[in-house]
């Protein structure tokens, strides 16, 4: 399923082309330098949609190597494309043409956790679920989880502002994030991660101008993230709803019944539940009925009474077609994989089309009936599904017989407007990328993307970072 989504954009003529003059001179920089057929799987992203011609990925072990490498681009204007677990989206994290690959992977050292604030400092290619178990050793946790938490690094969640299924929780990363080092595009090492302080309001805060920047304004490579305690009692009810305006009063309750134990609230229709089921034939849906929704509530406090209390107060107040409480950890962890498991399931069946939005909760669900007529008569499989506690929607649109220009075109650019139409965001979480630059203008004023593009150049003037994402090239 190797056609692309869109076409590619065309390579900027300022940039230069990799001679073996500059790979020895970055060998020379770098301690681990990957070349020919083993840079090849760096260069194809997650979905297996897009595919870049880096001939060099370039893994440094230490801030002074990303300095190193960035200097000698920057000088030669030879473009740089940052990669951490490559789980993006959106294809931020994989070459559009021949940039060279910087992996972040080797900058993966723990340095530890301040007890009293709970801050954790770390470099930006640790693994989101190694840091997390680290945390849960001395009883704290991430504030973010995904379900690429096994592949994901800390730094892509910052690159990307990753939201996932704890958002309605903990918020987001950008506050979290208390401090960051990073590297500008001409080697300067900015070092705004000294301090592991909650509250810092010394002038501007310019880590988060590089969190959800994707690689375009600068390489993160050290972070403190401020991590809530381990809330240690957990439990997962798992709902059928017959309408989604139910799956709305599930959320509503829950939030004035559950209040501070409420750890997720996520959804699935069923086109993704059918999906999920399929790819995993070994768990069972425990509830038998037809209704089309499920809605999946977990909440995790300290006091397993208390907290039982209150689950209960709520499983009175619903009413909903049915619903359980997942009885043992293993049952819990089985409902997570059919929820989390929706998008490499609808992944793996064929070839998917995917949008990730957000819209007023009130009209969320339409956009999937919307597009399930709109494509109706061309045997594709819909699927929504998502963070209903953040009304953010994952739509989709998998066809089992391949890229279809036809399907295309009736997707794209009709989602991205029915949403601007609703006053929606057309990336409620996994950015911009390769993907949509050509859309931002639904989301941003003239006079934004123009400070946007300020911003760009005063940060990379040479314009080597992770080009042809974010932004448009009308604005560079
Ligand atoms: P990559 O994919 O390697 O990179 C992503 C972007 O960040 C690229 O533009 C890259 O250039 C840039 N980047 C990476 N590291 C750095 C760095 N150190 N400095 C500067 N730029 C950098 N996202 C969500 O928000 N919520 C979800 O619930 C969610 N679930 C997912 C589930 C699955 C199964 C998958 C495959 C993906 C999911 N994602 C989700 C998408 C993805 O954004 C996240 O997985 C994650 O934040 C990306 O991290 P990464 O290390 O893989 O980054
Ligand atoms: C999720 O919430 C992820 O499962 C992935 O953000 C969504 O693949 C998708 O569309
Ligand atoms: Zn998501």
């Amino acid at each position: 399923f190797s056609a692309p989504t869109m076409p590619v954009a065309k390579r900027h003529d300022w940039l230069s082309t990799l001679e073996d003059a500059d790979v020895a001179n970055l060998n020379a920089r770098c301690s681990k330098i990957i070349e020919g057929a083993d840079a090849k799987p760096y260069n194809r992203d997650w979905m297996d949609k897009c595919e870049g011609k880096a001939r060099i990925v370039a893994q440094p072990a230490t801030t002074e190597e990303v300095s190193a490498v960035l200097a000698y681009c920057n000088e030669k204007r030879l473009a740089v494309t940052t990669q951490g677990g490559k789980t993006g989206l959106v294809g931020g994290s994989v070459p559009v043409h021949d940039e060279v690959i910087l992996s972040t992977t080797r900058l993966n050292t723990i340095e530890g956790l301040d007890k009293d604030t709970g801050v954790v400092t770390c470099g930006a290619g640790v693994v989101l679920e190694t840091l997390d178990a680290y945390l849960r050793e001395h009883d704290f946790v991430a504030p973010l989880d995904l379900g690429a938490a096994g592949t994901c690094t800390i730094g892509g969640n910052l690159a990307t502002n990753a939201g996932g299924v704890r958002f309605v929780r903990y918020g987001s990363l950008r506050g979290a994030c208390v401090g960051l080092e990073f590297v500008k595009a001409d080697g300067t090492v900015v070092d705004c991660a000294r301090t592991s302080l909650r509250k810092d309001n010394t002038g501007y805060a310019l880590p988060q101008l590089l969190i959800g920047s994707e690689g375009t304004l600068g390489v993160i490579t050290k972070c403190c993230i401020a991590c809530p305690s381990l809330s240690p009692f957990v439990n997962v009810a798992w709902l059928a709803c017959n309408s989604f305006d139910e799956v709305r009063k599930v959320l509503t309750t829950a939030r004035s019944t559950l209040g501070e134990i409420l750890s997720a609230v996520e959804f699935l229709d069923r086109g993704a539940l059918d999906a999920t089921l399929r790819a995993h034939p070994d768990i069972e849906d425990p509830l038998e009925t037809d209704a089309p929704f499920r809605v999946l509530v977990e909440t995790a406090g300290c006091d397993a009474t208390h907290d039982a209390a209150k689950l209960e107060r709520f499983l009175e107040a619903i009413d909903v077609e049915d619903g359980c409480v997942a009885p043992t950890t293993s049952a819990m962890n089985a409902l997570w994989t059919l929820r989390e498991g929706v998008s490499d399931a609808m992944t793996s069946r064929g070839f998917v089309y995917k949008y990730d939005v957000s819209l007023p909760p009130s009209t969320l669900y339409d956009l999937v009936e919307k597009t399930t007529e709109r494509l109706e008569h061309l045997d594709v499989d819909v699927a929504g599904y998502g963070h209903v506690g953040d009304a953010n929607l994952h739509l989709n649109v998998c066809d089992v017989t391949g890229y279809r220009e036809e399907v295309h075109a009736l997707l794209e650019p009709w989602v991205y407007e029915e949403v601007a139409r609703s006053r929606g965001s057309i990336s409620a979480e996994h950015g911009v990328g390769q993907c949509k630059p050509e859309y931002l203008h639904l989301n941003k004023s003239v006079e934004a993307m123009d400070l946007m593009g300020s911003l760009k150049k005063v940060m990379d003037p040479h314009l080597i970072l992770n080009p042809y994402k974010v932004l448009p090239a009308s604005v560079l």
